[in-house]
């Protein structure tokens, strides 16, 4: 099994973010890439690669080119508008919600920040752009190495993706990794490609991105957006527009769903992507559906209450679809855990599929 990883993934490492009007320490880490790369080693799962850079033309029919540019050179505005801001992260406080223009991008790089993001808490750090550009070119490598025949292939990068929008960075999300790995396979030849988000949040960016297509269709099982982050996107009602009519599907749980509930989800997931007729499928493998994640814990529950026996579980019933897949990792934040459970999900595929190391 081909696992190709972010080495510049470091070079995005946060330190704070704002939590209901605090400063809280970042959960978005370097030691949830390093702690999955460790148990990989460990348990000698997989060949651990380094990816080819893939063309920004790829990048370019996922994100809009104003806001590439954006992000590349982010950090280089923010110190300018003060060498003392090398020193600290830069935070959006100001959008163009609702009646406030979008079509003038402003001068002004605090209101670009906002122009550009879709909540306060993805702090842009010095290194934001290389690792995310570097994390694109781990979700091509492994969609290039899946079309070539691999049956599956895994993009290990952070920051993670799938709240990223067209032209918008949000959720920790900059680089949106399982369209760019969708749009890979499209381009080279995939005639249906399915998107399936196992992330507790809903993959609101990757929805947006391909909302209006026929080509490529979404698929998310996440935490009703009535209570849970990202909120404004992920209701069931949503089934795409335009030619991508009948191409979007999400099935919201409430939060405090347990295992049984989410695997009931997964069957009628799994229904929807063998309907879907796709070549090939993208994972967007969260693993914040943990019993003991961090950050969708609330009220004593966190998750949807999975543990290892659970995450093995679906990787044999990913594995059973026997479609060629790429797996991308997006959040979950309990680093300790984050390595054993990334295991059970991959290894189990591996046994289930009948694939060799
Ligand atoms: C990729 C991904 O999983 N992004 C998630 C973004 C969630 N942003 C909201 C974070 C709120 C932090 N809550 C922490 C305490 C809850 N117990
Ligand atoms: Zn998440």
């Amino acid at each position: 099994m081909k696992i190709f990883f972010n080495e510049l993934h470091s070079t995005h490492s946060a330190r704070q973010e704002i939590y209901r009007g605090k400063m809280v320490p970042a959960f978005e880490t370097p030691a949830r890439q390093s702690a999955i790369e460790q148990a990989l080693k460990a348990r000698g799962l997989g060949e651990l690669l380094t990816p080819m850079q893939c063309d920004d033309a790829l990048l370019t029919r996922v994100h809009d080119r104003d806001y590439l540019n954006f992000l590349e050179g982010a950090w280089a505005e923010w110190i300018a508008l003060d060498p003392a801001n090398a020193d600290t992260e830069a935070f959006p406080a100001v959008w163009p919600i609702r009646t406030l223009r979008t079509d003038i991008v402003p001068d002004n790089f605090c209101a670009k920040l906002g122009r550009y993001s879709m909540d306060s808490g993805s702090p842009l750090t010095s290194g934001t752009w290389r690792a995310a550009r570097r994390g694109a070119d781990c979700a091509a490598a492994a969609a290039r190495v899946v079309h070539a025949g691999e049956p599956i292939a895994v993009a290990l990068a952070r920051p993670p993706g799938h709240h990223a929008g067209a032209d918008f960075f949000g959720g920790y999300c900059f680089i949106n990794h399982a369209a760019v790995a969708a749009q890979q396979l499209r381009d080279l030849g995939a005639a249906h490609v399915t998107i399936l988000d196992v992330d507790y949040h809903h993959g609101n960016g990757t929805q947006a991105i391909f909302y209006e297509r026929d080509d490529v269709t979404f698929i998310s099982i996440h935490g009703d957006p009535r209570t849970e982050y990202p909120f404004y996107l992920g209701h069931a009602d949503e089934q795409g527009a335009g030619a991508g009519e009948g191409f979007n599907l999400n099935l919201p749980l409430k939060h405090g769903s347990g295992p049984d509930v989410w695997f009931e989800a997964l069957d009628r997931a799994c229904d929807a992507i063998r309907a879907s007729g796709c070549d090939a499928l993208v994972v967007s493998l969260g693993l914040d559906t943990f019993a003991d994640d961090p950050v969708s814990s609330s009220a004593g529950f966190a998750g949807f209450g999975l543990r290892a026996p659970e995450f093995a579980q679906m990787g044999r019933v990913l594995a059973a679809l026997n479609i060629p897949t790429v797996v991308v990792f997006e959040g979950g934040y309990a680093s300790e855990a984050l390595g054993d459970n990334f295991v059970e999900v991959l290894r189990a595929w591996q046994v289930e599929g009948g694939l060799t190391a």
